[in-house]
């Protein structure tokens, strides 16, 4: 006879959220830890923003190409705001709900501190725009990967090699360094879901701080 019992649910995926300055390692350490939670055979996918869904691939292209900046600060958080809701909603919960670990190369936190503290668009704007693109959808950790600025744009400039700066790569010292200051001023008001990760070493070292953080905050949570 059947078994007539209702499944249950798959435990929803755990969503993982980088982030960081221009060149400070962020696809490099995703790339390792899909690889190291695929081992441990877990179900990870790796996104990112803006893009990681068909619609938002194509606003990716036309932030990065600059005619955001032409708009304006609050035109731009709303072309970023348009991708990341296609993103969430096709990709994202759908996984999360499917009980896959999503690993996503920067999230909201990016346009709170580009947006939001560079580019002086109004908190209650942002909080408007994740109200609508987010919901109660929260990161279960963010890693932001923190690096000396000249370095970051070092590692960033060497990738790129003969290619041109892309629309936020071209901006001055004086941004990065704020952006810097930004992340480490997300990471202090929420420090429950935030972890600072010295990234100013060689890949492997970061790498190995990210899992700790990883182990201490999620996989230690999910065992408990
Ligand atoms: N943006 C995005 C907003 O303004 N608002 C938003 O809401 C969102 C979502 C996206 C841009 O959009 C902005 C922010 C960004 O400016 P992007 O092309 O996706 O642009 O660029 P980034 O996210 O900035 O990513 P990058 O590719 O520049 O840097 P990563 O991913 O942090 O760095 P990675 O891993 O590619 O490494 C860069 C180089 O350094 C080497 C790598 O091999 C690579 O060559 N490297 C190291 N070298 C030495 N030691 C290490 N530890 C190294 N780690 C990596």
């Amino acid at each position: 006879m059947a078994d007539a019992t209702p499944k249950a649910d798959p435990p929803r995926g755990r969503f993982i959220t980088f982030e960081g300055g221009e060149g400070s390692g962020k696809s490099t350490q995703i790339k390792i830890l899909v690889e190291r939670l695929q081992a441990a055979k877990l179900h990870a996918i790796v996104t990112r923003e803006p893009g990681g869904s068909p619609g938002a691939e194509i606003i990716r292209h036309l932030v990065l190409s600059g005619v955001g900046k032409l708009l304006g600060a609050d035109a731009e958080t709303l072309l970023f705001a348009a991708a990341r809701d296609d993103h969430v909603r096709t990709v994202i919960r759908p996984a999360l709900e499917q009980g896959i670990w999503v690993l996503c190369d920067r999230f909201a936190d990016s346009t709170r501190a580009y947006q939001g503290q560079l580019g002086n668009v109004l908190p209650g704007v942002l909080n408007a725009m994740e109200r609508v693109t987010i919901g109660d959808l929260k990161p279960d950790l963010t890693v932001i990967l923190d690096v000396p600025v000249e370095v970051g744009l070092q590692r960033a400039a060497a990738r790129r090699g003969s290619g041109a700066p892309d629309r936020f790569e071209a901006e001055d010292l004086a941004f990065h360094r704020k952006l810097r200051d930004a992340y480490r001023e997300i990471a202090a008001s929420d420090p429950q879901r935030c972890v600072v990760i010295d990234a100013d070493a060689d890949v492997n070292t970061v790498a190995a701080r990210v899992w700790t953080a990883l182990r201490d905050r999620v996989l230690t949570a999910d065992t408990a």
